[in-house]
């Protein structure tokens, strides 16, 4: 499928606002992946569906971690951590994208994980910094993501848990794996 394929099917399946964010993503997305020497195509597509299930049904969403055997562990947690799982599940039923790469930069765009892939972390990477974020930091994280993917990336999740910790929001195993392995490969 083509980019105005894409964009015409996920247009009516979230509001204005998110659509805006999603183009955002996928042009910050294929410029990162240019610069770090990443596949642009597959960076495109996994950006454009990253946030395909953002308003799907969660009692939905739930009976899709049951059905297809996601992660048990979803279970309970809510549409922010069942959106990328059910995500990656909907580009492959019904968008036909089997490529694992873009599945998993899908898959775990909300929380990140050990071992990410330089697909994994652009993802996420540009899924915060995109033109049409506002936050307290967000320049820095922008500059940081120009120099270099992995500081950038170990920035965007340290800004992620400390935002969670300040709302005393619970925190999900995969985003804790994912700050220890990148404290580990920190020098
Ligand atoms: O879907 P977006 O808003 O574009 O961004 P996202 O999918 O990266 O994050 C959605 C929300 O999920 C965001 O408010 C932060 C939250 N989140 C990320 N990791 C965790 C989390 N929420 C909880 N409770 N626990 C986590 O580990
Ligand atoms: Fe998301
Ligand atoms: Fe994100
Ligand atoms: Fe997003």
């Amino acid at each position: 499928m083509e980019r105005e394929q894409y964009l015409a099917a996920i247009k009516p399946r979230m509001p204005e606002k998110r659509y805006v964010h999603t183009i955002g993503v996928m042009e910050t997305a294929i410029s990162l992946a240019q610069k770090y020497g990443e596949d642009a195509k597959k960076a495109e597509t996994a950006a454009i569906l990253h946030d395909i299930a953002k308003y799907a049904d969660i009692e939905w969403m739930e009976d899709i971690v049951r059905e297809k055997k996601l992660d048990p562990k979803l279970i309970g947690w809510g549409s922010e951590l069942l959106h990328g799982p059910v995500g990656a599940y909907i580009a492959e039923s019904e968008f036909g994208i089997t490529d694992q790469e873009i599945l998993n930069a899908i898959r775990f765009h909300t929380t990140g994980r050990a071992s990410m892939s330089r697909l994994e972390k652009i993802i996420f990477v540009a899924d915060m910094i995109e033109p049409n974020r506002r936050f307290e930091g967000v320049d820095r994280l922008r500059k940081k993501a120009q120099k270099n993917l992995d500081k950038a990336m170990s920035a965007c999740v340290r800004h992620t848990l400390a935002f969670l910790i300040d709302t005393k929001q619970p925190i999900f195993p995969l985003s804790i794996e994912c700050y220890n392995d990148m404290m580990n490969r920190e020098d």
